[in-house]
């Protein structure tokens, strides 16, 4: 099977519909709103994980990988769900969680305590010194990535929060454990599998980072990543022709995306990189907000794709996530241009080469949450960098500032469905507010108006299933130096394809080589004109195809 024509829609299941009523997304929830997914036209739909979970991480707490959390629903709910997604050639895509376990799984429950069978399934090292934990690292969310546990006088190692503690995969025991619960879930019907920070599970020693920094690079793409990658794909998801798998990649490099992505490597089909996206860090720091470096991204997307492709590699397509700020408020104008930067920054990254991924809302034009107390606030990322911020003596407002363009919270409002009072998400008070804006933005909007941001992904989905230069065209940069235009060609021997776009509010001008024998295959103006000396409008951005034979 090819997944070269596919595109997956991603849910996060407790903002997606509130079916029960007790304010939380559900699986009865998805049932309901699967002909719109199919209206739309996606393959597979990613969730992120509704395995049972004490809910620290959102979920990435995984406290039994077996079990569905309660408040998602039943096995029953999923298997409805499962018939339901078959009926409509949908696939599920699962989230897997292998860097780390809930503090309350059981495995970690009996290492704490005594069973020394598995508490080699997790890190746990001596101190320096009394009080001093084994080295310097950083936890991605903020403080040591150590904790002390006196009955053992030793700590074990937490990249994310305290509660979710690194799994060590030089264990055979835990690789094979990892094996099963993939096939528990392919059994199931799952044929996608997403893997969350998988580049860190091979720890390169434990020694202090020198620079003093958060010390990835002892555990990014470490020295066994690729042998264990390789093992569990001859165990588990191998073994399924069908399946689509991906892996989410935490600063990663191009070498190592090759060999995870590369398609005879025998890893996974796919990779999630995140440099594209921290183009508005100011000096890497994701708290420190800028306007976005345009060169900078286009030099990403060029490099990444270019460099993938020599390689038979292959990228996942995407803008936003649960993880990210929503890409409209973040490199579009929500204000002025809503309609023409949210469609061009959907036409830009879906004519690429790879696998794009749509996060619920992106498609009918959703920004970020604009929360201006702290109390809006549920994420541990965002709670915890409040505290931080406000100890390194930044000042309480450019703190809110620096949470309203970054924090992960403004992806995970309810889904807005309509203009009501909960906007359809529940008929109950939600867990996280919805957004006030859901009077303008959301679905019923969306599908009574032909114009709309949503036809607009259903046309971008349906071109991708109708050309094979979609799916499979060189990709070649073009325009490199212009200040606000990101252009790309697409070609194979019979097609090629030439994408336009402006990503700034002002009118901009280019030449390139274009005769009139191209057809515009989606534009985001009613009254797109074809001419080498070309000429665009604010957020302007449009699709040329050629076939040359
Ligand atoms: O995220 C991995 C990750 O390193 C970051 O994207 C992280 O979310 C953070 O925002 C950095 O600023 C994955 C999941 O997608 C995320 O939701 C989890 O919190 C994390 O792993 C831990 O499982």
């Amino acid at each position: 099977m090819s997944f070269k024509d596919k595109v997956v829609y991603q849910i996060y299941p407790k903002s997606f519909c509130d079916a029960n009523g007790d304010g939380l997304g559900d699986i009865q929830g998805v049932i309901a709103h699967l002909d719109y997914l199919e209206k739309l036209g996606i393959d597979y739909i990613w969730f992120n994980p509704m395995t049972v979970s004490p809910g620290n991480d959102g979920g990435y707490d995984v406290a039994d990988y077996r079990a569905l959390d309660p408040i998602y629903g039943t096995m029953e709910d999923f298997e409805e769900l499962s018939r339901e997604c078959a009926k409509r050639h949908i696939s599920i895509m699962f989230d897997m969680v292998f860097n780390h376990t809930s503090t309350h799984h059981e495995w970690f429950q009996q290492a704490l305590a005594g069973d020394p069978y598995y508490k080699d399934y997790y890190i746990f090292k001596k101190g320096k010194s009394p009080g001093i934990p084994p080295n310097n690292w950083q936890s991605k969310f903020g403080g040591p990535a150590w904790e002390y546990v006196e009955a053992f006088d030793e700590w074990y190692l937490h990249l994310f929060d305290v509660t979710q503690a690194d799994l060590n995969w030089t264990n055979p025991h835990v690789r094979k454990e990892m094996q099963d619960i993939i096939n528990f879930w392919r059994d199931k019907g799952v044929h996608g599998f997403r893997f969350d920070v998988i580049n860190l599970i091979s720890k390169r020693g434990f020694d202090d980072d020198p620079n003093n920094f958060d010390g990835r690079q002892f555990y990014t793409d470490g020295p066994h990543v690729h042998e264990y990658l390789k093992e569990l794909n001859t165990h588990s998801f191998g073994l399924d022709e069908e399946g689509l798998t991906v892996g989410e990649l935490s600063a990663a490099t191009i070498n190592n995306c090759i060999e995870y992505s590369g398609e005879d490597s025998h890893e996974l089909n796919s990779v999630f990189t995140f440099h594209h996206l921290k183009v508005d860090y100011k000096d890497k720091k994701k708290w420190h907000v800028q306007d976005f470096d345009f060169a900078e991204l286009k030099e990403l997307f060029n490099t990444w794709q270019t460099g993938l492709q020599k390689h038979k590699a292959w990228p996942a397509l995407f803008w936003n996530c649960h993880d990210q700020p929503r890409s409209l408020s973040r490199f579009g104008d929500e204000k002025n241009y809503p309609l023409e930067s949210g469609k061009m920054l959907a036409t830009a990254i879906h004519m690429m080469r790879g696998i794009p991924y749509i996060y619920m809302g992106e498609e009918i034009g959703m920004t970020n949450a604009h929360f201006n107390q702290l109390s809006d606030y549920r994420d541990v990322e965002s709670l915890n960098a409040y505290k931080i911020l406000l100890e390194e003596g930044m000042s309480e407002e450019d703190v809110m500032k620096a949470l309203q363009a970054h924090s992960r919270d403004n992806a995970r409002t309810p889904m807005q469905w309509d203009d009501t009072k909960y906007a359809s998400f529940s008929d109950h008070q939600p867990w996280i507010n919805v957004n006030p804006n859901h009077d303008q933005i959301n679905v019923k909007e969306n599908l009574e108006d032909p114009n709309s941001l949503f036809y607009h992904y259903q046309k971008l989905i349906a071109l991708r299933k109708q050309y094979q230069v979609i799916q499979e065209g060189r990709y070649v940069p073009l325009l490199e130096d212009h200040p606000q235009i990101f252009a790309y060609k697409r070609e194979t021997d019979q097609e090629e394809l030439i994408v336009i776009n402006n990503f700034y509010g002002q009118e901009t001008s280019f030449s390139l080589p274009l005769s009139d024998d191209y057809d515009i295959l989606i534009s985001n103006y009613k009254d797109t004109t074809i001419s080498s000396e070309g000429h665009l409008r604010p957020y302007e951005s449009y699709v040329l195809y050629h076939r040359k034979d």
